[in-house]
């Protein structure tokens, strides 16, 4: 049985740094849990306007907890956090412009996570096609049949447990009128994927 005392955590909405809380509250140590985090940016940075809590800096916060990062879609990063990811063994990150080059692999990787995990969806790592209304829109982020793709790699997971997930970052905004529904259709695919 996956998840919290066989119930799954999802959070919805809020500034990315909610999902640091998230995890902290799941019924495993940190340093034992995988980390996967769609995204356009690597929120790496130690810190942002001199404030370590921000949405650019909750996964170095979470990092430091000992968790394991798989970032993919990332395509907005600056050099320190980019100099960070590549020498970090505890960070994997799917750059956007490898995407599909390296589906597989990470296709592969997800499909055969060990231990415990968590999904963090900061809602931009999708492209603004399907989810324009968003804060920081980024270009050449994630379809959606990519983003069901991932969802299905994770559900299928014999190994690993899925402890919960998070969609951060949306603005709900009546335009355009998609948005809304999209958003709140990728709330519902994930929990459909889930094999509770
Ligand atoms: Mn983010």
């Amino acid at each position: 049985m996956r998840g919290y005392d066989g119930k799954f955590v999802l959070g919805i909405g809020g500034e990315h740094t909610v999902t640091w809380g998230l995890i902290n509250g799941l019924d495993v140590a940190m340093k034992n849990l995988t980390v996967v985090q769609i995204d356009a940016h690597a929120d790496l940075r130690d810190e942002l306007d001199d404030e370590k809590w921000s949405h650019k800096s909750v996964m170095r916060r979470v990092l430091e907890e000992g968790c394991r990062i798989i970032q993919i879609g990332v395509r907005n990063l600056s050099r320190d956090e980019f100099n960070l990811a590549s020498g970090e063994p505890r960070i994997e990150t799917f750059y956007a412009d490898q995407l599909s080059e390296r589906w597989k692999n990470l296709i592969e990787t997800l499909s055969t996570l060990k231990g415990s995990f968590y999904l963090t969806v900061d809602c931009h790592g999708l492209d603004p096609s399907v989810i324009p209304s968003v804060a920081s829109p980024q270009p050449e982020g994630l379809s959606w049949p990519q983003t069901m793709d991932i969802l299905r790699a994770l559900s299928s997971n014999p190994a690993a447990s899925w402890k919960g997930a998070d969609l951060v970052e949306f603005v709900p905004s009546p335009d355009p009128p998609g948005c809304n529904i999209t958003a709140a259709k990728l709330a519902f695919k994930l929990l459909s994927y889930l094999r509770l």
